[in-house]
């Protein structure tokens, strides 16, 4: 059994008839949408919020009827994937480049279940590369200060290019190696101008976490 698909196909049980649903992105995430796809096909009636436009094509895909946040104010359950999760449930999130929606929708949840596989687990945060959205203008010197906190740093390329996410913005990979304090470093990278959002996505937030294994069991943090 996919440890991925175990976790998230779990978590859509937390999802009830009348509910708003948040919809991540990424390869676990879409394991819970198409498992929502298929309640909605068998009767379920939800409406959702879609986290990326590849999110947004796979619920459409799937016949899940999707609505527009700016005219909501609370989502009742969103379920996401993470790259790395910490003991405390602290996460890096944004290895996709939808960070800043995903925040935005997490953080406004009722509900924020994360699903992973036992390979995101970590001791300490900061092997993964933090993406830490950032505007394009003056992006260089953006880079500087958040080198001056203790990374190497270094813009997300895409073909060639850099890359450029949904709400035309650039992400900058940042390698800290130990993230010793999370809330700490989260507090700093907001202080940089320039900055959007950073994927340090921190634990009062982050309600459950849903961890498959290869053998087929799933453990709760
Ligand atoms: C999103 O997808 C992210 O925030 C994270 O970067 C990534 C996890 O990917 P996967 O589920 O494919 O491992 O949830």
């Amino acid at each position: 059994m996919d440890a991925k698909k175990l976790a998230a196909e779990s978590a859509v049980e937390y999802v009830e008839d009348g509910m708003t649903v948040g919809l991540g992105t990424g390869s676990t995430a879409s394991w819970a949408i198409k498992a929502l796809g298929e309640k909605v096909k068998a009767g379920l009636h939800i409406q959702a919020v879609a986290s990326s436009v590849a999110s947004e094509d796979l619920a459409k895909q799937y016949g899940i009827q999707l609505t527009d946040f700016s005219e909501l104010s609370r989502i009742d359950v969103t379920i996401d994937g993470a790259d790395e999760v910490d003991a405390q449930c602290n996460l890096i999130k944004g290895g996709g480049g939808a960070l800043l929606r995903e925040k935005i929708i997490a953080y406004n949840s009722s509900q924020f279940i994360v699903v992973v596989d036992e390979s995101k687990l970590v001791r300490t945060l900061g092997k993964f590369p933090l993406p830490v959205e950032i505007v394009p203008f003056a992006a260089e010197l953006t880079l500087k200060q958040l080198k001056n906190l203790g990374c190497e740093t270094s813009i997300r390329q895409k073909d060639g290019k850099n890359f450029v996410t949904d709400n035309g913005n650039l992400i900058a990979d940042c390698f800290f190696n130990q993230i010793e304090v999370p809330e700490l470093l989260n507090n700093s990278i907001l202080l940089i101008p320039g900055v959007v959002e950073s994927g340090l996505f921190l634990h009062p937030k982050v309600h459950r976490v849903i961890v498959g294994y290869a053998d087929g069991t799933l453990h709760l943090l």
